[in-house]
Order: structure tokens, then C-alpha cells, then sequence
């Protein structure tokens, strides 16, 4: 090869070394063709052209690219073209070239994913070369994919929240705005509790962090199942799902939490060595080893005589020596609960044994009234949930302690008995009491120790129910009637008047009086405050009243009185106090003479 056309001769020279049987022949024709082309260079100007073809991918086969003489400088035509297939093996597989009338179509389907630029040169038989370069455009053709359908991540409870995880991100095969644009958690987000965050490397994949956003907490959900989905730009999007499981692991952020904080217990100093006392109990709400619970005595603080021992698993306490009530009455252990993490959390509670003597154990009973006198009494208008009594039980040997049965009796169901803290206990009115129907009642309270077997004492007494004015003094007739005669002497006994007050004390008692009535003459009589006897007071007049009324008032001495009142009604009869008087003293009449014997003449009236 001696023809030389500078770079020209390099390719040349890369032809020459690939060369194969077919590109060989082309080759012979391609030197042949430079030839000429080297000679109507020297006629047309060695003219080029350039033609950029774009074609969607995904094409079926057969579809029209371009035309080669559409890249034909001015005026210049062809009928036949020379294709080089340049470098590979694309243009030939891929392509098919009319090569006299200069058309493209495709061979097959394209896929830029692939493939996506083709380009060769044309020359004409006139040496007139066409660079024709072909781009393969892109379309929505696949999803975002994750790499796997399912994973699992897990997450220390109380996580800080920004704090990131780093998940496998989505690919996409397509390019550009077709590729993976951005992640939502479609499902499963509790609470919002995680957000995404995406970052777009220098590589286009969009890289994806899964970010803590709230508090985590393994004791309220343990976990959370985030459905993931990644879309692209596409339109429309194309998009890509996958699971992930996050599993909320625990932290040793609970303590152990005991069902009581103090514990009690009674026991004889002759239980035998070995015997379960009583059970305590603590919960821990964290998991595995964070939430198991053992339990110990604390020596340092209590029982350094090793009394007792505390099952670690199960929290029973037993005695392990014998006890002595002479030494000791009351034990007070400190246990704790430890969980059995590797820091752990420890609780303490309070257990109390009192040691009971063989021989004296009784409870004994205290019990206040609540009256102003502190006398066993209450007052009838007391209302329902009044307090009557306090009562505290105690033992001699031991104090105060709740472990005893308190109750009580009697009382016809108008007292009952409470209490808060079964220490002490409270006597208080249920039902409204009447002291006109009963004014006493007995009442009976028990107190049961715990013991086996149990040991009672009891302390009956009486309680006064107090009277309050509640009852007014009624009269036995709600009218009296009386006759007497008109002319009696002042002082004269007209009618005696009774009330009667339910009630006692000053609240019964009785004074009269008359309701003063000028019109009725009530001023005629007066009546005894303490007897209740009516008396005339003045010279009575049957002719002015025959019948004059009084109203008595019967009033007892309560606070305030309460009083009522009652009519008496007199009949007074006439008596001949007074001689007939002649409606004049002098009557002159006339008479005619002969008139016969019978006549009436004159009448007189008195
Ligand atoms: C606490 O737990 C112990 C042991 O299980 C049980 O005997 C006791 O009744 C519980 N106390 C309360 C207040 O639940
Ligand atoms: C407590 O935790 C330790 C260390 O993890 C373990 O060896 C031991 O078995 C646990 N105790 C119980 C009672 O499970
Ligand atoms: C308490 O004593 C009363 C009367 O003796 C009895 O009816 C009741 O069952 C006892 N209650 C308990 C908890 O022992
Ligand atoms: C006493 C007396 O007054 N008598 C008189 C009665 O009436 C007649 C007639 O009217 C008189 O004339 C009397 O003097």
C-alpha cells in the first residue's frame, strides 16, 4: 500500500490486519474506490457529508432509519453506495443498506439498552463520502427493579432519630429522566417512625437511606413490615416494589417492676425450717435476658443472719433456721429483682415477718367515738356516710398491721364499717336513723388475725342515738269545744287543752298561749303556758258574742321552736238578766163607745 492519504492509510492499515475473507474483497473495492475518489477529490474537492440519524428503540424490524443521499452535499447524487462497516459487527447485524437507493431500516429490534449509537461512512461511485451516525433513543422500557423482593433490617429500640441505614438501591436500565427518579414506603409506616432519603451518584444510581424519624420503642411494636417502591420519570412512571422487615430489638430500658411494695407476712416461731413464707413477684417488660427477672436478699441491708432465702427464679422465701421470738419479733428483708442484662436494672421491695409468740398473740382493739364528748353516740339527724367511729386493731407484740379480718355486727343495718388501708377502720351511718323509733342500738366488731389457727378479739358497746327537734307538739284534738253559761266569774275553769311533743328534753317541751283576736273576744279568757287550762279573764256577754272563739298555740323549746296551734270554740248561755221594758212608758188611746166587746184597741210590745 503505497497510496497514502495520511490518516487515511492508518485505516487502511487496521482493515488489512482484521482482515477476513469478506472485508478483504471490500477492502480491494474500497482501494479501488479511494483511487477514483482520490481523483474526483481532485475534481469535486474531496466533498464529505454528514448524516445523523435518531431512531426509538424497540423498533420492529424493518422500520425506515433515514436515506443515505439525504447527507449529500448540494447537488450531488448517487446510485450506488459503498457501505464501510467500520469497527464491528453492529452495522451489519443490526442495519439493513439498500445500497442503491441509500435507505436504512433495521435488521431487528433495537435496543439501546444494548446498543445505542451505530455509524459508518457511504462513499458514492464519485468518491463523495456520507458519515452517517445513528442514535438509538431511549424509551420507558424497563422498571425500577430492587435487587431483592424482601429484606430485613434490624434496629436497636431508641435508635436516635436522623440516625441512616443504607439499603440496596433500585436499578434501571433505561437512562436520564427514564431511570429510577425517587422512593416512597407505600405501606407499613406506623407512626411515620422512618423516612427515605435518596442521593444521586456520579453513576446515576440514586442511592437510597432508610432514616430513623421517631422513637422506636421494641415494648409498643416490636415491628414494622415497610412496603418500598421505586419509581422512574417515565410517563407513565414505571415502578418497582419490595419488602422490608424491620425488626425493633430491645434495649434493657425497663425496669423490673414488683406487683406490691411491701410484702407481709405472719408466721408462728415454730414454722419448721423450710417452709415457704410467701412469694414475691416482679415483671420486666423488655425481652430475653433484658426481661428475666431474678430475685436475692440484699444482705448488706437485711436478714445477715441468713434467716430466710429467696428462690432467684421463682421469688419464694423460706425459712432456712429457726426463729426465735424472744430474739427477734419482726424480720425486715430488702429484696431486689435484677434483670439479667448486661447492665442491669434492679428494683427493691419490702417484705416485713413478724414472728408471732406461741403463747400471746391477740389482737387487741382501740376504738375512738367521734362525738364531742367522745361517748358512744350519735344524733338522729346524722346523714348517711356521717362517721361514728374510728377503729384501730394492733397487736401488743407487733403494732399496727393490716393483716387482720375486721368486721361488724348488729346495728339493724343502719351502721356499716370501711376502711382505706385495713388499718384502721371506720363505723359510719348507712341508713338515716330516728330516735323516736329506736334511740339505741348494739353493735359487735370482730377482728380475725391471719394465724392458724386464727385468733379473734371483739368489742361490743351501745350507741345513743341523740335526739334533734324534729317533731312539732301536736294537740289531741285539732278542735275543742265548750259550753258554759254567760255569768260566771272571771278566773272561771272553761276547758283544759293537752299537745304532746315526741321529741325529749327541751325539744318536748310544751308551753300555751292564745293567738290574741279582738274580733273573736279572745281577750274573755287566758290560758296556763304549763297546763294548757282556760280561764275566763273578763265578765262575759252573751248578747255581744254567743259564741266567741279562741286559737291555742302549743310550742316546744327546741332550737329553733316548732310549735302548732288548734281552735276552741265556746257556746255561752243566756241567763234572765234583765227585766221586759215597755217600748214607752205611756200610751193614750181613744176608743169609739159602742164598740163591741172584743174589739182589739191597743197593743203593746217590750
Ligand atoms: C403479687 O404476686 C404474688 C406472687 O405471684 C401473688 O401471690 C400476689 O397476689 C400478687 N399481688 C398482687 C397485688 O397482685
Ligand atoms: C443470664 O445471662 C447470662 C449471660 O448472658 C447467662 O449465661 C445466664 O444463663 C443467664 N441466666 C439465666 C438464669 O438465664
Ligand atoms: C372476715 O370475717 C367475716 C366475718 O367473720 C367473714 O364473713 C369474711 O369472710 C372474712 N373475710 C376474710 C377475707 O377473711
Ligand atoms: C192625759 C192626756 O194627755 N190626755 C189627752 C189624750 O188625747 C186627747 C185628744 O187627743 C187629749 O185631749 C187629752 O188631753
Amino acid at each position: 500500500m503505497t497510496i497514502s492519504r495520511g490518516s487515511e492509510a492508518v485505516s487502511f492499515g487496521q482493515f488489512e490486519r482484521r482482515g477476513t475473507g469478506k472485508q478483504a474483497v471490500l477492502l480491494l473495492l474500497y482501494v479501488g474506490l479511494e483511487v477514483i475518489g482520490l481523483l474526483s477529490s481532485v475534481a469535486l474537492g474531496n466533498q464529505e457529508g454528514t448524516l445523523e440519524l435518531r431512531l426509538d428503540e424497540e423498533q420492529p424490524a424493518g422500520t425506515i432509519v433515514g436515506d443515505i443521499s439525504a447527507g449529500l452535499p448540494p447537488g450531488v447524487t448517487a446510485s450506488l453506495y459503498f457501505i464501510s462497516d467500520h469497527d464491528d459487527k453492529g452495522v451489519g447485524n443490526d442495519l439493513l443498506i439498500d445500497e442503491t437507493t441509500g435507505i436504512i431500516k433495521t435488521a431487528r429490534r433495537l435496543d439501546r439498552e444494548e446498543r445505542d449509537q451505530y455509524s459508518f461512512t457511504a462513499v458514492t461511485m464519485t468518491g463523495v463520502t456520507v458519515q452517517v451516525s445513528i442514535t438509538v433513543n431511549d424509551i420507558n422500557d424497563h422498571s425500577p427493579a430492587f435487587p431483592r423482593a424482601k429484606a430485613s433490617l434490624k434496629i436497636p429500640e431508641h435508635t436516635a432519630v436522623g440516625t441512616r441505614f443504607s439499603l440496596d438501591p433500585a436499578s434501571d436500565a433505561d437512562k436520564d429522566q427514564l431511570t429510577t427518579q425517587g422512593y416512597v414506603i407505600k405501606d407499613g409506616n406506623v407512626g411515620q417512625v422512618f423516612r427515605l432519603e435518596t442521593k444521586r451518584a456520579a453513576n446515576m444510581v440514586l442511592y437510597l437511606d432508610l432514616v430513623v424519624n421517631g422513637v422506636l420503642d421494641r415494648e409498643k411494636r416490636s415491628s414494622y413490615s415497610l412496603l418500598l417502591e421505586a419509581f422512574d420519570g417515565g410517563n407513565p412512571k414505571r415502578t418497582g416494589q419490595m419488602t422490608l422487615d424491620v425488626l425493633v430489638q430491645d434495649v434493657n430500658d425497663h425496669a423490673p417492676v414488683f406487683n406490691q411494695s411491701r410484702y407481709h407476712a405472719i408466721i408462728s416461731e415454730s414454722l419448721p425450717q423450710g417452709s415457704n413464707i410467701l412469694q414475691v413477684f416482679a415483671s420486666d417488660a423488655d425481652e430475653g435476658d433484658n426481661g428475666l427477672v431474678l430475685y436475692e436478699i440484699n444482705r448488706r441491708q437485711s436478714d445477715p443472719d441468713r434467716y430466710f432465702v429467696i428462690d432467684p427464679r421463682s421469688g419464694v422465701i423460706t425459712l432456712n433456721k429457726p426463729l426465735d421470738y424472744e430474739v427477734r419479733k419482726v424480720h425486715e428483708l430488702v429484696v431486689q429483682a435484677r434483670d439479667n442484662a448486661s447492665h442491669p436494672e434492679i428494683t427493691n421491695a419490702f417484705v416485713t415477718i413478724h414472728v408471732r409468740d406461741y403463747n400471746d398473740n391477740q389482737p387487741t382493739m382501740t376504738i375512738i367515738f367521734l362525738s364531742e364528748d367522745g361517748s358512744p353516740r350519735i344524733s338522729e339527724g346524722a346523714q348517711p356516710g356521717q362517721y361514728v367511729a374510728r377503729i384501730s386493731v394492733s397487736d401488743p407484740d407487733y403494732g399496727e398491721y393490716s393483716n387482720v379480718n375486721v368486721s361488724l355486727e348488729g346495728g339493724d343495718g343502719k351502721f356499716a364499717l370501711t376502711t382505706k388501708d385495713s388499718i384502721i377502720y371506720l363505723i359510719y351511718v348507712d341508713q338515716v336513723l330516728d330516735r323516736e323509733e329506736r334511740d339505741s342500738y348494739e353493735l359487735r366488731v370482730l377482728a380475725t388475725d391471719a394465724g392458724t389457727p386464727p385468733l379473734r378479739a371483739e368489742s361490743s358497746f351501745t350507741i345513743q342515738v341523740m335526739d334533734i327537734n324534729d317533731n312539732p307538739p301536736l294537740f289531741d284534738q285539732q278542735a275543742y269545744k265548750q259550753t258554759i253559761p254567760e255569768v260566771v266569774y272571771p278566773g272561771s275553769f272553761v276547758l283544759q287543752v293537752t299537745a304532746r311533743d315526741k321529741d325529749t328534753g327541751p325539744n318536748g317541751e310544751v308551753r300555751y298561749s292564745l293567738l290574741p283576736d279582738a274580733g273573736a273576744h279572745s281577750n274573755w279568757f287566758t290560758i296556763d303556758p304549763v297546763t294548757g287550762i282556760i280561764t275566763t279573764a273578763l265578765q262575759l256577754d252573751y248578747e255581744s258574742d254567743p259564741r266567741p272563739r279562741v286559737t291555742v298555740v302549743a310550742t316546744d323549746s327546741g332550737r329553733p321552736p316548732l310549735s302548732s296551734t288548734a281552735v276552741v270554740e265556746i257556746n255561752l248561755q243566756d241567763i234572765n238578766d234583765n227585766a221586759p221594758v215597755f217600748s214607752s212608758a205611756h200610751y193614750n188611746v181613744s176608743i169609739k163607745e159602742n164598740t163591741a166587746s172584743g174589739t182589739c184597741f191597743l197593743e203593746v210590745r217590750i
